[in-house]
């Protein structure tokens, strides 16, 4: 199964590539687009309401700035959407968090950390490995390297 990689401008590519580079590392198929819920939203729609019969298994959707485009997102279809508020030029991002994590009751978006898209990407992996066995070695193993590095750490 494929995950979906949107955001809403080329300006947020700097951030999103990490999640693209973490599914890349994990083997995990994805799709990624520029497509905005102001600027492109019938592009938008036609999108997202084909990636069930695509074979998508969930959609990271990225914004900056008044961040609907995971909210709409999420509107169209019932695959779970992950956002990633994305930090901008202004207000530090808080903007873009807000925008993205008070979602109305019933359609659901889980956020993530403001720019934290390689976490985007480790939860859609997360979710993957539910039924997939060698994913879920490569996320324990992930783990165990990453437990590793930090007791290996000296401080000077
Ligand atoms: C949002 O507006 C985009 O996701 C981006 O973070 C922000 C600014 O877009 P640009 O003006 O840089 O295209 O829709």
């Amino acid at each position: 199964m494929k995950i979906g990689v949107v955001m809403g401008s080329t300006s947020d590519w700097g951030v999103m590539k990490a999640a693209t580079e973490t599914l890349a590392q994990f083997g995990v198929e994805s799709e990624t687009k520029v497509l905005s819920a102001h600027r492109t939203p019938a592009e938008l729609e036609k999108w997202v309401s084909g990636l069930r019969e695509r074979d998508f298994a969930a959609v990271i959707a990225a914004a900056g700035g008044a961040a609907h485009l995971a909210g709409v997102v999420a509107a169209f279809t019932t695959l779970p959407v992950i956002a990633v508020p994305i930090k901008g030029k202004t207000l530090d991002g808080l903007d873009s968090l807000l925008s993205m994590v008070q979602m109305p009751s019933g359609i659901p978006v889980a956020t993530v950390a403001i720019d934290g898209a390689k976490n985007a990407a480790l939860l859609a992996i997360e979710m993957l490995a539910i039924t997939d066995a060698s994913l879920k070695e490569k996320m324990d193993e992930f783990r165990r390297k990453q437990a590793e590095k930090v007791l290996a750490s000296t401080l000077d």
